[in-house]
């Protein structure tokens, strides 16, 4: 499972602050530590409060790629921002994100063809975030449409189920384990799947707990990547276990990586 490094998002006060005064320092600084970790993807964020997205996004995509050849996932919601972005990637990158809206499909997958980006496509739609996980597969199906339309192949496309807090959203879990298994027979070959990890414990005691717990348990259901906190230790120790116990390391490399230093 690859782990898309969650910590580069203005979000953050650090990351927020060094956005407002162009401060690359504690970005870069994140960059290197979650690559470090074993990231695969970074995740770039300028977060609620920036005043000019797009060349926020932009700048963020300069001062990650000084210090990381990491493909960079580039998250936003404004598709002008998004494109700022791609533009000065020097590797193919991931947009996040697209719900099953058409016009918005239309506008995505197009970008995506051109600039030969991944995409993350959200099981939502103008409704919101359905209940079952029925729903849910039939969005992905949709999303799975549009970007064969496009021409682009559907394992560049990750299908995010969308993950809520398990205080306010518990009865979500089992449906969207039951997502990512059944995703993996809209197509062949199938969409890739992603997850917001840390959305799962927001406002909840415990978090690492709940997070490595549920890490695990969607990896059983075909998991393909998180966006989440790269610097959990304890997660990436499970990540890295639970790669071994569904044979997904054949010389078990991630969990000798992860373990090399200790004589347990
Ligand atoms: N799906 C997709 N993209 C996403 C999400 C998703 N991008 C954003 C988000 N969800 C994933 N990233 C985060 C990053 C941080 C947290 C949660 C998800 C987080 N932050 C602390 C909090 O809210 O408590 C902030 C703490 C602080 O301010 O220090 O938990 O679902 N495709």
């Amino acid at each position: 499972m690859i782990i898309i490094g969650e910590r580069i998002n203005g979000m953050f006060r650090d990351i927020a602050n060094a956005i407002r005064e162009r401060n690359p320092g504690p970005v870069q600084e994140w960059a290197r530590k979650q690559e470090a970790m074993g990231a695969g993807y970074l995740d770039l964020n300028v977060g609620p409060a920036v005043a000019d997205r797009v060349s926020a996004m932009k700048w963020l995509v300069e001062v990650t790629q000084e210090v990381t050849k990491l493909p960079l996932c580039l998250d936003s919601t404004d598709y002008d921002a998004i494109e700022a972005g791609l533009e000065v990637c020097k590797n193919p990158a991931m947009i996040n994100s697209v719900p099953a809206v058409q016009e918005k499909m239309d506008r995505v997958f197009a970008m995506a063809a051109k600039y030969g980006a991944e995409v993350i496509g959200l099981a939502m739609n103008e409704a919101g975030i359905p209940k079952d996980a029925e729903s849910r597969v039939a969005l992905a199906m949709e999303l799975v449409a549009n970007c064969d339309a496009h021409g682009i192949p559907l394992d560049k496309l990750y299908i995010d189920p969308l993950a809520l807090p398990a205080n306010v959203g518990q009865a979500h879990g089992p449906e969207v384990f039951e997502t990512l298994r059944q995703i993996k027979l809209l197509s062949d070959p199938p969409p890739k799947t992603t997850v917001g990890l840390s959305n799962i414990s927001q406002g909840t005691k415990n978090r690492e707990l709940l997070n490595r717990t549920f890490a695990v348990m969607a990896m059983a259901c075909g998991l393909d990547s998180a966006i989440c906190d790269a610097c959990d230790e304890e997660l990436v120790a499970a990540i890295a276990t639970a790669r071994i116990l569904l044979n997904m390391d054949i010389y078990c490399d991630s969990y000798v990586d992860v373990f090399k230093n200790q004589n347990k």
